[in-house]
Protein backbone atom coordinates (compact mmCIF):
# COMPACT_ATOMS: atom_id res chain seq x y z
CA UNK A 1 0.00 0.00 0.00
CA UNK A 2 1.19 3.43 -1.01
CA UNK A 3 1.08 5.64 1.99
CA UNK A 4 1.49 8.84 -0.23
CA UNK A 5 -1.40 7.77 -2.67
CA UNK A 6 -3.97 7.04 0.18
CA UNK A 7 -2.94 10.07 1.22
CA UNK A 8 -3.59 11.67 -1.84
CA UNK A 9 -6.68 10.03 -1.56
CA UNK A 10 -8.22 11.05 1.52
CA UNK A 11 -7.15 14.72 0.35
CA UNK A 12 -9.59 14.77 -2.74
CA UNK A 13 -12.30 13.29 -0.68
CA UNK A 14 -12.06 15.78 2.06
CA UNK A 15 -11.99 18.60 -0.29
CA UNK A 16 -15.37 16.89 -1.83
CA UNK A 17 -17.12 16.09 0.41
CA UNK A 18 -17.12 19.40 1.68
CA UNK A 19 -16.54 22.14 4.49
CA UNK A 20 -18.13 19.48 7.09
CA UNK A 21 -16.35 16.44 6.19
CA UNK A 22 -14.78 14.82 8.74
CA UNK A 23 -10.53 14.91 9.02
CA UNK A 24 -10.20 11.45 10.80
CA UNK A 25 -9.56 9.95 7.62
CA UNK A 26 -6.57 12.28 6.67
CA UNK A 27 -5.36 11.84 10.16
CA UNK A 28 -5.46 8.06 10.03
CA UNK A 29 -3.45 7.74 6.56
CA UNK A 30 -0.55 10.21 8.22
CA UNK A 31 -0.48 7.87 11.74
CA UNK A 32 -0.29 5.18 9.50
CA UNK A 33 2.30 6.51 7.66
CA UNK A 34 4.68 8.13 10.20
CA UNK A 35 4.57 3.88 11.33
CA UNK A 36 5.60 2.99 7.84
CA UNK A 37 8.35 4.74 6.70
CA UNK A 38 6.34 7.43 4.31
CA UNK A 39 8.45 9.90 2.79
CA UNK A 40 7.26 13.51 2.24
CA UNK A 41 9.09 16.01 -0.77
CA UNK A 42 10.03 18.60 0.94
CA UNK A 43 11.00 21.93 -1.16
CA UNK A 44 14.64 22.97 -0.06
CA UNK A 45 16.26 26.32 -0.73
CA UNK A 46 19.80 24.77 -3.07
CA UNK A 47 22.62 24.80 -0.76
CA UNK A 48 25.58 26.64 -2.18
CA UNK A 49 27.70 23.94 -0.82
CA UNK A 50 25.46 21.38 -3.28
CA UNK A 51 26.14 23.70 -6.27
CA UNK A 52 29.98 23.85 -5.91
CA UNK A 53 30.44 20.54 -5.22
CA UNK A 54 28.75 19.37 -8.22
CA UNK A 55 31.43 21.63 -9.97
CA UNK A 56 29.11 22.96 -12.98
CA UNK A 57 25.79 24.56 -11.38
CA UNK A 58 23.62 24.41 -14.63
CA UNK A 59 23.50 20.23 -13.34
CA UNK A 60 21.01 21.08 -11.39
CA UNK A 61 17.91 22.60 -12.02
CA UNK A 62 14.31 23.73 -10.29
CA UNK A 63 12.59 20.87 -9.34
CA UNK A 64 15.31 18.31 -9.79
CA UNK A 65 15.96 15.75 -6.53
CA UNK A 66 19.02 15.69 -5.29
CA UNK A 67 20.90 12.85 -3.53
CA UNK A 68 23.75 13.42 -1.40
CA UNK A 69 25.65 11.38 0.48
CA UNK A 70 27.54 14.23 2.02
CA UNK A 71 27.19 15.96 4.94
CA UNK A 72 25.81 19.58 3.80
CA UNK A 73 23.07 22.06 5.65
CA UNK A 74 19.85 22.38 4.13
CA UNK A 75 17.36 24.60 4.84
CA UNK A 76 13.98 23.88 3.93
CA UNK A 77 11.52 26.24 2.27
CA UNK A 78 9.32 28.31 4.64
CA UNK A 79 6.09 29.93 3.45
CA UNK A 80 5.58 33.05 6.07
CA UNK A 81 2.37 33.77 6.98
CA UNK A 82 2.62 36.79 9.14
CA UNK A 83 4.75 39.66 10.10
CA UNK A 84 6.36 38.23 13.04
CA UNK A 85 7.75 36.02 10.99
CA UNK A 86 6.22 32.55 11.88
CA UNK A 87 5.68 30.20 8.63
CA UNK A 88 4.41 26.81 7.73
CA UNK A 89 6.80 24.38 6.06
CA UNK A 90 5.59 23.07 3.12
CA UNK A 91 5.67 19.08 2.02
CA UNK A 92 3.92 17.88 -1.01
CA UNK A 93 2.99 13.96 -1.92
CA UNK A 94 4.43 13.55 -5.54
CA UNK A 95 6.63 15.52 -7.75
CA UNK A 96 2.95 16.25 -9.57
CA UNK A 97 1.91 18.28 -6.74
CA UNK A 98 5.20 20.13 -6.40
CA UNK A 99 5.22 21.36 -9.81
CA UNK A 100 1.72 22.83 -9.87
CA UNK A 101 3.50 25.97 -7.82
CA UNK A 102 7.05 27.37 -7.63
CA UNK A 103 9.98 25.47 -8.85
CA UNK A 104 12.21 24.25 -6.01
CA UNK A 105 14.71 21.29 -5.59
CA UNK A 106 13.27 18.75 -3.33
CA UNK A 107 14.67 15.94 -0.65
CA UNK A 108 12.86 13.22 0.37
CA UNK A 109 12.34 13.49 4.52
CA UNK A 110 10.46 10.64 6.62
CA UNK A 111 6.99 12.16 7.65
CA UNK A 112 7.94 10.62 11.46
CA UNK A 113 11.24 12.63 11.73
CA UNK A 114 9.37 15.83 9.91
CA UNK A 115 6.58 15.61 13.04
CA UNK A 116 9.08 14.76 15.66
CA UNK A 117 11.30 18.02 14.67
CA UNK A 118 8.40 20.36 14.71
CA UNK A 119 9.04 21.60 18.18
CA UNK A 120 12.84 22.50 17.75
CA UNK A 121 11.80 25.24 15.28
CA UNK A 122 9.83 28.37 17.65
CA UNK A 123 8.43 30.34 14.52
CA UNK A 124 7.49 27.21 12.48
CA UNK A 125 3.44 26.85 12.82
CA UNK A 126 3.22 23.60 11.42
CA UNK A 127 3.10 22.02 7.58
CA UNK A 128 1.48 22.77 5.08
CA UNK A 129 0.68 19.62 2.68
CA UNK A 130 0.44 20.59 -1.12
CA UNK A 131 0.16 23.75 -0.79
CA UNK A 132 -0.51 24.92 -4.21
CA UNK A 133 -3.64 22.80 -4.79
CA UNK A 134 -5.83 21.59 -2.46
CA UNK A 135 -3.69 22.26 0.65
CA UNK A 136 -3.97 20.81 4.26
CA UNK A 137 -2.55 22.60 6.97
CA UNK A 138 -1.28 20.81 9.96
CA UNK A 139 -0.67 22.93 13.08
CA UNK A 140 1.46 21.84 15.56
CA UNK A 141 -1.20 21.01 17.90
CA UNK A 142 -2.89 18.44 15.39
CA UNK A 143 1.26 16.91 14.97
CA UNK A 144 1.16 16.05 18.50
CA UNK A 145 -2.49 14.47 18.11
CA UNK A 146 -1.03 12.57 15.17
CA UNK A 147 2.28 11.28 16.81
CA UNK A 148 0.04 10.25 19.66
CA UNK A 149 -2.77 8.87 17.56
CA UNK A 150 -4.84 6.04 18.48
CA UNK A 151 -6.01 4.81 14.89
CA UNK A 152 -9.29 3.15 14.26
CA UNK A 153 -10.76 2.72 10.81
CA UNK A 154 -13.65 5.34 9.89
CA UNK A 155 -16.80 5.49 8.26
CA UNK A 156 -17.48 8.41 5.95
CA UNK A 157 -21.14 8.98 4.44
CA UNK A 158 -20.97 10.85 1.47
CA UNK A 159 -23.25 12.93 -0.41
CA UNK A 160 -22.27 11.12 -4.04
CA UNK A 161 -21.50 8.53 -5.98
CA UNK A 162 -18.37 6.16 -5.91
CA UNK A 163 -17.20 7.59 -9.18
CA UNK A 164 -17.01 10.87 -7.46
CA UNK A 165 -14.43 9.77 -4.77
CA UNK A 166 -10.89 8.70 -5.13
CA UNK A 167 -10.09 5.27 -2.93
CA UNK A 168 -8.40 1.97 -4.09
CA UNK A 169 -11.77 -0.29 -4.40
CA UNK A 170 -14.58 0.97 -6.08
CA UNK A 171 -17.70 -1.63 -5.36
CA UNK A 172 -20.29 -2.11 -7.80
CA UNK A 173 -23.68 -3.84 -7.09
CA UNK A 174 -23.61 -5.72 -9.98
CA UNK A 175 -25.82 -8.76 -11.02
CA UNK A 176 -24.99 -12.47 -11.12
CA UNK A 177 -23.56 -12.12 -14.92
CA UNK A 178 -20.85 -9.84 -13.76
CA UNK A 179 -21.89 -8.87 -17.40
CA UNK A 180 -22.84 -5.52 -16.91
CA UNK A 181 -26.36 -3.35 -16.22
CA UNK A 182 -28.11 -0.02 -15.53
CA UNK A 183 -27.45 1.55 -12.58
CA UNK A 184 -24.20 2.05 -10.65
CA UNK A 185 -22.78 -1.29 -12.90
CA UNK A 186 -23.86 0.86 -16.02
CA UNK A 187 -21.85 4.01 -14.60
CA UNK A 188 -18.98 2.01 -13.83
CA UNK A 189 -18.78 -0.15 -16.72
CA UNK A 190 -18.96 3.29 -19.09
CA UNK A 191 -16.12 4.88 -16.97
CA UNK A 192 -13.74 2.12 -16.93
CA UNK A 193 -14.47 1.34 -20.45
CA UNK A 194 -14.50 -2.16 -22.52
CA UNK A 195 -11.24 -3.96 -20.92
CA UNK A 196 -13.61 -4.46 -17.69
CA UNK A 197 -16.02 -6.34 -19.18
CA UNK A 198 -13.53 -8.36 -21.27
CA UNK A 199 -12.29 -9.31 -17.75
CA UNK A 200 -15.66 -9.92 -16.14
CA UNK A 201 -16.46 -12.38 -18.92
CA UNK A 202 -13.57 -14.42 -17.94
CA UNK A 203 -15.01 -14.41 -14.19
CA UNK A 204 -18.00 -16.89 -14.42
CA UNK A 205 -20.25 -14.51 -12.97
CA UNK A 206 -20.83 -14.29 -9.02
CA UNK A 207 -22.96 -15.99 -6.47
CA UNK A 208 -25.54 -13.55 -4.49
CA UNK A 209 -23.74 -12.29 -1.98
CA UNK A 210 -20.32 -12.85 -2.65
CA UNK A 211 -17.72 -10.78 -4.23
CA UNK A 212 -15.27 -10.61 -6.82
CA UNK A 213 -12.59 -8.45 -8.01
CA UNK A 214 -11.03 -6.84 -11.55
CA UNK A 215 -8.51 -4.52 -12.17
CA UNK A 216 -10.03 -0.71 -12.76
CA UNK A 217 -8.61 0.12 -16.39
CA UNK A 218 -9.67 3.70 -17.36
CA UNK A 219 -10.66 4.75 -14.07
CA UNK A 220 -7.13 5.82 -13.27
CA UNK A 221 -7.63 7.57 -9.74
CA UNK A 222 -8.92 3.68 -8.47
CA UNK A 223 -6.98 0.46 -8.42
CA UNK A 224 -9.48 -2.04 -8.19
CA UNK A 225 -12.73 -3.04 -8.74
CA UNK A 226 -14.53 -5.39 -6.59
CA UNK A 227 -18.06 -6.49 -7.92
CA UNK A 228 -20.60 -7.79 -5.53
CA UNK A 229 -24.17 -9.31 -6.03
CA UNK A 230 -26.91 -8.26 -3.84
CA UNK A 231 -30.49 -9.53 -3.50
CA UNK A 232 -33.48 -9.05 -4.90
CA UNK A 233 -35.81 -7.50 -2.48
CA UNK A 234 -38.32 -10.58 -1.67
CA UNK A 235 -38.64 -9.84 1.99
CA UNK A 236 -37.88 -13.29 3.44
CA UNK A 237 -35.10 -13.02 6.12
CA UNK A 238 -32.42 -14.50 3.84
CA UNK A 239 -32.11 -11.26 2.21
CA UNK A 240 -30.53 -9.54 4.88
CA UNK A 241 -28.07 -12.18 5.55
CA UNK A 242 -26.75 -11.87 1.79
CA UNK A 243 -27.13 -7.95 1.56
CA UNK A 244 -24.54 -8.27 4.73
CA UNK A 245 -22.09 -11.08 3.12
CA UNK A 246 -22.69 -8.61 0.18
CA UNK A 247 -20.77 -5.83 2.45
CA UNK A 248 -18.06 -8.20 4.20
CA UNK A 249 -16.94 -10.32 1.39
CA UNK A 250 -16.47 -7.18 -0.42
CA UNK A 251 -14.21 -5.84 2.70
CA UNK A 252 -12.43 -8.80 2.96
CA UNK A 253 -11.54 -9.04 -1.15
CA UNK A 254 -10.59 -5.08 -0.66
CA UNK A 255 -8.43 -6.43 3.00
CA UNK A 256 -6.63 -9.56 1.38
CA UNK A 257 -5.50 -7.06 -1.77
CA UNK A 258 -3.66 -4.89 0.46
CA UNK A 259 -6.36 -1.80 -0.08
CA UNK A 260 -6.71 0.81 2.56
CA UNK A 261 -9.71 2.59 1.30
CA UNK A 262 -13.32 1.68 0.08
CA UNK A 263 -16.43 2.97 -1.77
CA UNK A 264 -19.59 1.40 -1.39
CA UNK A 265 -22.94 1.84 -3.35
CA UNK A 266 -26.43 1.41 -1.50
CA UNK A 267 -25.93 -1.81 -2.02
CA UNK A 268 -29.55 -3.77 -3.95
CA UNK A 269 -31.41 -0.49 -3.18
CA UNK A 270 -32.05 0.60 -6.81
CA UNK A 271 -33.14 -1.52 -9.45
CA UNK A 272 -33.31 -4.46 -6.75
CA UNK A 273 -35.86 -3.02 -4.99
CA UNK A 274 -34.19 -2.70 -1.24
CA UNK A 275 -36.31 -0.75 1.24
CA UNK A 276 -33.36 1.92 2.42
CA UNK A 277 -33.70 2.15 6.14
CA UNK A 278 -33.51 -1.36 6.29
CA UNK A 279 -31.09 -1.75 3.68
CA UNK A 280 -29.02 1.59 5.42
CA UNK A 281 -29.42 -0.59 9.15
CA UNK A 282 -27.39 -3.61 7.32
CA UNK A 283 -24.93 -2.12 5.66
CA UNK A 284 -23.50 -0.16 8.71
CA UNK A 285 -24.02 -2.86 11.42
CA UNK A 286 -21.72 -4.90 8.57
CA UNK A 287 -18.61 -2.78 8.05
CA UNK A 288 -18.56 -1.53 11.84
CA UNK A 289 -18.82 -5.53 13.02
CA UNK A 290 -16.02 -5.81 9.69
CA UNK A 291 -13.96 -2.83 11.27
CA UNK A 292 -14.09 -4.29 14.92
CA UNK A 293 -13.11 -8.21 13.77
CA UNK A 294 -9.97 -5.98 12.28
CA UNK A 295 -8.97 -3.58 14.88
CA UNK A 296 -5.67 -1.49 13.75
CA UNK A 297 -5.79 -1.93 9.98
CA UNK A 298 -6.49 0.93 7.58
CA UNK A 299 -9.43 0.90 6.12
CA UNK A 300 -11.31 4.37 5.19
CA UNK A 301 -14.80 3.18 4.03
CA UNK A 302 -17.13 5.80 2.21
CA UNK A 303 -20.58 4.65 1.88
CA UNK A 304 -21.66 7.15 -1.16
CA UNK A 305 -25.29 8.45 -0.84
CA UNK A 306 -25.80 9.18 -4.89
CA UNK A 307 -30.06 10.08 -3.52
CA UNK A 308 -31.00 12.53 -1.38
CA UNK A 309 -33.38 9.82 0.23
CA UNK A 310 -30.07 7.18 0.54
CA UNK A 311 -28.29 10.10 2.32
CA UNK A 312 -31.73 11.03 4.67
CA UNK A 313 -31.93 7.00 5.58
CA UNK A 314 -27.89 7.21 6.95
CA UNK A 315 -28.78 10.50 8.81
CA UNK A 316 -32.04 9.14 10.49
CA UNK A 317 -29.85 5.75 11.60
CA UNK A 318 -26.81 7.93 12.74
CA UNK A 319 -29.19 10.29 14.90
CA UNK A 320 -31.32 7.66 16.35
N1 LIG B 1 -23.65 6.51 -10.40
C1 LIG B 1 -23.41 6.23 -9.10
N2 LIG B 1 -24.28 5.57 -8.32
C2 LIG B 1 -25.44 5.17 -8.86
C3 LIG B 1 -25.75 5.42 -10.22
C4 LIG B 1 -24.79 6.13 -11.00
N3 LIG B 1 -25.01 6.43 -12.27
N4 LIG B 1 -26.97 4.90 -10.48
C5 LIG B 1 -27.39 4.34 -9.33
N5 LIG B 1 -26.47 4.50 -8.35
P1 LIG B 1 -28.47 0.12 -8.44
P2 LIG B 1 -29.02 -2.54 -7.26
C6 LIG B 1 -26.53 4.05 -6.95
O1 LIG B 1 -29.86 0.24 -8.97
O2 LIG B 1 -30.27 -2.02 -6.63
C7 LIG B 1 -27.97 -3.08 -12.32
O3 LIG B 1 -28.65 -3.14 -13.54
C8 LIG B 1 -27.92 3.98 -6.36
O4 LIG B 1 -28.35 5.28 -5.96
O5 LIG B 1 -27.38 0.51 -9.34
O6 LIG B 1 -28.06 -3.31 -6.42
C9 LIG B 1 -27.13 -4.33 -12.07
O7 LIG B 1 -26.61 -4.88 -13.25
C10 LIG B 1 -27.70 3.04 -5.20
O8 LIG B 1 -27.01 3.73 -4.13
O9 LIG B 1 -28.14 -1.40 -7.99
C11 LIG B 1 -28.13 -5.24 -11.43
O10 LIG B 1 -28.90 -5.92 -12.41
C12 LIG B 1 -26.71 2.04 -5.75
O11 LIG B 1 -26.09 2.69 -6.87
C13 LIG B 1 -29.01 -4.33 -10.64
O12 LIG B 1 -28.91 -3.04 -11.27
C14 LIG B 1 -27.33 0.71 -6.18
O13 LIG B 1 -28.40 0.92 -7.08
C15 LIG B 1 -28.55 -4.18 -9.22
O14 LIG B 1 -29.49 -3.42 -8.49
Amino acid sequence: MDNLKELERTIYNCYFAGEDSPPEPIFDVLADGIRNDMDFLVPIETPEELINMMGDAGDVQPGDTITSKEDIDIKFRHLVVNEKGEYFIPLFTSKEEMSKGQPSSLINQPAKTLFEMVDNWPKCLGYMINPWDRKIVINKDIIHMILEYDRSAFITIVRGGVLDVHVAAIVNAANNTLLGGGGVDGAIHRAAGPGLLAECKTLGGCDTGDAKVTEAYNIDYADAIIHTVGPVYSGSAEDADLLSSCYLNSLDKAFENGYSSIAFPCISTGVYGYPLDEAAMIALTAISDWLKDHEGILMNVYVCCFRDEELEAYMKLISD
